[in-house]
């Protein structure tokens, strides 16, 4: 497996607690580097155009107020596997049913605020990765 990036969010209640530096221990204590990162506060918009695949979902509104309630760090990660890795390294969607030693079984509070995002596919990371960073943005 060749080497592969994926697009990752630091949420706000990451921000919020003051772990992003944490977190970031962790995703580089899993091999995975961070060749890009920028902390920023996500619009609306910006949340809405990126959680669109959940439009539907009874959760969109709460989960869009949620992005836009406080400073967020975007990331380009890299690395062998780099999609799947993060995934494994993330853990559940519900921290309740995350597995041992993962990001969202050590820090996350809910299933709504779950500390994390990562992109859960090669072709989706290339487009999340778009909407926040340009190729100046990164530095492997
Ligand atoms: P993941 O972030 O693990 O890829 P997802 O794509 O299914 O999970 O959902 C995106 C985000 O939406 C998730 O990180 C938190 C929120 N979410 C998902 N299911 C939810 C639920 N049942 N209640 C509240 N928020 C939810
Ligand atoms: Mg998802």
């Amino acid at each position: 497996m060749a080497l592969e990036r994926t697009f990752s969010i630091l949420k706000p209640d990451a921000t919020r607690r003051n772990l992003t530096g944490a977190v970031n221990a962790v995703i580089e204590a899993a091999g995975l580097r961070i060749v890009g990162q920028r902390r920023i506060r996500m619009t609306r918009e910006q949340a809405e155009t990126f959680y669109a695949v959940h439009k539907e979902r009874p959760f969109f509104g709460e989960l869009v107020e949620f992005m836009t309630s406080g400073p967020v760090v975007v990331q380009v990660l890299e690395g062998e596997n780099a999609v799947a890795k993060y995934r494994e390294v993330m853990g559940a969607t519900n921290p309740a049913q995350a597995a041992e030693g993962t990001i969202r079984k050590q820090f996350a509070e809910s299933v709504g605020e779950n500390t994390v995002h990562g992109s859960d596919s090669a072709d989706n990371a290339k487009i999340e990765i778009a909407q926040f960073f340009t190729d100046a943005d990164i530095a492997a």
